[in-house]
């Protein structure tokens, strides 16, 4: 049948920024201008206007029209947008909309995290639940793991850090890029308070939290100094099944330069990011980093394999931009110039970054100490990413439902959400180092599609705004497929629209879908709907910008 996606005009429905932008889409085939109006929580109406037609949007196959109320200087709750009778979902006007979220978007990491019990005490008891993979029957346990047989012989402990998403897996590149955006969100943005148990010690909460996925991705190297690309179960398990329930045997899949090369990369932030804080991690993590380096110079070019049982594949075949970026944060933290002439990629907006296309990176690891290269070459980065983020910017504002996220061959990828924050990164990114303020309008106008004002209505933002994902693939946030077991907690990113369709419920239920409408709420559609942690990094890192920029 016909998706109902309710109101027509299209908002952030968590709210805006007082100080920012302020723009809505109406859905319409009406060609000429039409009158809004924007009602406050008592219905008046405290402004009104003339929507400018757009016309058809590609990525959405649906024509649209643009109101824009940034005149409008209230605040409040409870605002809605009118255009005729069709009234938007209720939103806020105010300067600390993105508090809360920007909280919550971090502590879904502490949710999630492997051989530690979440206690109520921060999450509340619905969400407490038992350590996982601590080898406590029946789970096998993650403190002794051997590897696949017949790819080493040895065993090693790789307890801790994040489970990677839905499932229990533990992947090391898209893991380290998780790790590695927390630490460059303290770098932009600064600390965030947590409910975590390590809150109160000598570090910073959003540094506590890094360092519970430090220590495992340390623990992943081995005596080579090459780093294990992966641990996880032998077979997919079913859903639900809390993480202490997995009874699988877990294994060490072999060693891959582009997980040695993560190490690497994040190992160097980390020295230089904890220096000052944790020398003695910030050592270990130097001494891991050379170490990987090392090896994988003198190993270039062994790749993950696609394809494989009970895991993620994060199938890699080119490992020059993961050379480029680990050779950036080498230069950064450590100031030697022989890691100069290794850096080979530079920030490219058609490719922008992902666990998979890391050549960006190098760039943003540069942004972040100009004391690392002359000034010409550090101004010619700057250059670069604020020419980044103009593309961004212009993608953004040719669409009708404006995002930074324009895929050259028309299709969404997985994980599309995570596209749309990270470029709204690089726009973030761009306007610290320019001070350029068309940057911030974009890096903040792409968290209104986030949160509701795209093709579907749909805030893919657990527990913000009226009609919010919370039916994510989880194996323990599954209430939908058990009323006894918790919903995803609240600043859970959902995947978002793939036009891949690569799972049943997708197939089943999208089949001939625009774009940006190939998502559906529903826990069985892993490749529209899952979370993952370096698409929570990807919104924690936008949502404290826009909430520290709010106050500045
Ligand atoms: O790199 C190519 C790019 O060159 C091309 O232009 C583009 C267009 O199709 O595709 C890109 O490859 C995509 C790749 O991700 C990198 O973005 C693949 O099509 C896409 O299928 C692949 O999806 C990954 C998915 O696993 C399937 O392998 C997602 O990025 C990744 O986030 C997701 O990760 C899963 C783990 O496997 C298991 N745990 C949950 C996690 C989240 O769903
Ligand atoms: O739950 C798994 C999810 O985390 C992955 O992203 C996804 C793709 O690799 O696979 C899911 O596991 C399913 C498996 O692929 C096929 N059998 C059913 C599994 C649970 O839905």
């Amino acid at each position: 049948g016909v998706r109902d996606f309710g109101s027509p005009v299209r908002v952030n429905q968590l709210g805006y920024l007082q100080s920012g932008p302020k723009r809505a889409t109406y859905v319409t085939d009406e060609t000429s201008p039409l009158d809004w109006r924007l009602l406050d929580a008592t219905d008046a109406v405290v402004a009104h206007g003339r929507t400018m037609p757009y016309g058809a949007d590609a990525m959405s196959g649906t024509s649209v029209q643009l109101i824009d109320f940034k005149r409008y200087e209230g605040s409040g709750d409870g605002y809605r947008l009118a255009v005729g009778d069709q009234l938007s979902e209720p939103f806020a006007i105010g300067n600390n909309i993105y508090q809360s979220l920007s909280q919550d978007a971090l502590e879904y990491f502490y949710n999630n995290r492997s051989g530690i019990p979440i206690e109520a005490q921060y999450v509340g008891a619905e969400r407490a639940r038992a350590a996982g993979h601590l080898g406590v029957a029946p789970n096998k346990g993650d403190t002794s793991v051997p590897c696949l047989p017949g790819t080493c012989t040895y065993s090693l402990d790789v307890r801790g850090g994040w489970y990677d998403a839905g499932d229990h897996g533990k992947y090391v590149v898209n893991g380290a890029l998780a790790a590695w955006q927390l630490l460059d969100q303290y770098e932009q943005s600064g600390d965030v308070t947590l409910k975590i148990p390590e809150a109160g010690n000598t570090i910073p909460d959003l540094l506590d939290e890094a360092k519970w996925e430090i220590d495992f991705l340390l623990r992943m190297q081995a005596p080579s100094g090459l780093v294990h690309h992966k641990i996880h179960d032998e077979k997919w398990t079913g859903l639900p099944l809390r993480p202490d329930a997995d009874p699988q045997q877990r294994y060490l899949y072999p060693v891959s330069t582009a997980a040695t090369l993560n190490l690497a990369a994040v190992g160097a932030r980390c020295a230089r990011v904890y220096a000052q804080w944790d020398k003695a991690l910030a050592g270990r993590c130097l001494t891991a980093a050379e170490k990987a380096w090392k090896a994988a110079v003198q190993n270039p070019a062994i790749y993950a394999p696609d394809g494989g049982e009970g895991g993620g594949a994060y199938d890699d075949t080119k490992v020059t931009d993961e050379f480029s970026w680990a050779a950036a944060e080498l230069l950064t933290a450590t100031g030697q110039q022989s890691y100069r002439k290794a850096i080979t990629t530079r920030f490219d907006a058609a490719e922008g970054f992902s666990w998979r296309d890391t050549g960006g990176l190098a760039d943003l690891a540069l942004a972040r100490v100009p004391r690392a290269l002359p000034r010409a070459e550090y101004k010619a980065v700057v250059d670069r990413i604020a020419r980044a983020a103009g593309v961004y910017l212009d993608d953004l504002q040719a669409q009708g439902y404006p995002n930074p996220y324009l895929p050259a061959d028309g299709k969404y990828v997985w994980g599309s959400n995570s596209a749309v924050a990270n470029n709204a990164m690089i726009m973030g990114l761009a306007y610290t180092l320019t001070d350029r303020s068309r940057y911030l309008e974009g890096a903040l106008e792409s968290l209104d599609y986030l949160l509701g004002r795209n093709a579907i209505n749909q805030s893919y933002v657990t527990g913000y705004g009226e009609r919010d994902s919370h039916n994510q693939h989880h194996r323990f946030w599954a209430k939908s497929l058990d009323p006894t077991l918790p919903s995803p907690a609240p600043g859970s990113l959902a995947g978002g629209p793939n036009s891949g369709l690569q799972d049943p419920v997708a197939q089943r239920g999208l089949q001939g879908c625009a774009p940006a409408t190939c998502y559906l709420d529903n826990i069985g559609s892993y490749s529209t709907n899952e979370v993952a942690v370096n698409w929570n990094s990807a919104l924690a890192w936008i949502t404290a910008f826009a909430d520290r920029q709010s106050h500045e």
